[in-house]
């Protein structure tokens, strides 16, 4: 096996499928033989994220720890799908700043109508009924990136399926 470790950072609002395209990803790639290890924002909370909550200077610490584990992967030579909703700008840099010329950033641009629509653990209905404060896209801030890698949008109103996604980013791979 002779691979060169890189990082595919996934971005996008809660709902819009970043686990989903996570587990596509790694499943494509496992098949034609490539190594790699998802990290996946909303297990890592359970762990070494643990003491982080959401406002923004956790979500730059979130951000910054899982960039550098990210980076470890990545020097190991495995491809890491980092999937978290990153929703700074600058914190996405930051991580990008770690691994010059191995980052490879995916922006999953699904409308917010979609993924409240979507809302698979009702977290959307309880920040609307302001029972969660602070929840991206409501009443906090998602900054999309201005120069990234890899957009992944709906055509025609149709949302492009978990493998079709996965397929636009092994194709750029
Ligand atoms: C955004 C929140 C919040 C708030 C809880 N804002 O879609 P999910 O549920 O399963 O994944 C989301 C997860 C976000 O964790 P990240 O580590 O990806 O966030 S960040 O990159 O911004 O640090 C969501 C849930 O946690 N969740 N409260 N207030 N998402």
């Amino acid at each position: 096996l002779n691979q060169k470790g890189c990082v595919v950072w996934i971005t996008g609002l809660s709902g819009s499928g970043k686990s989903t395209l996570a587990c596509a990803l790694s499943h494509g790639l496992h098949s034609r033989g490539h190594l790699t290890y998802v990290l996946d924002g909303d297990n890592l909370r359970h762990g070494l994220n643990r003491d982080l909550c959401f406002k923004a200077e956790d979500r730059a610490e979130n951000i910054r720890r899982v960039g550098e584990v990210a980076k470890l992967f990545a020097d190991a030579g495995l491809i890491c799908i980092a999937c978290l909703i990153s929703p700074f700008r600058s914190d996405r840099n930051a991580c990008r700043s770690l691994l010059p010329n191995s980052f490879i950033e995916v922006f999953l641009n699904i409308p917010l109508e979609v993924c409240e629509a979507r809302d698979p653990k009702g977290l959307y209905k309880l920040a609307r009924t302001g029972k969660i404060k602070g929840f991206t896209g409501i009443d906090d801030p998602y900054e999309p990136p201005s120069d990234c890698e890899i957009v992944i949008q709906c055509k025609a109103g149709d949302c492009p399926s978990p493998k079709s996604m996965a397929d636009q980013v092994i194709s750029y791979l």
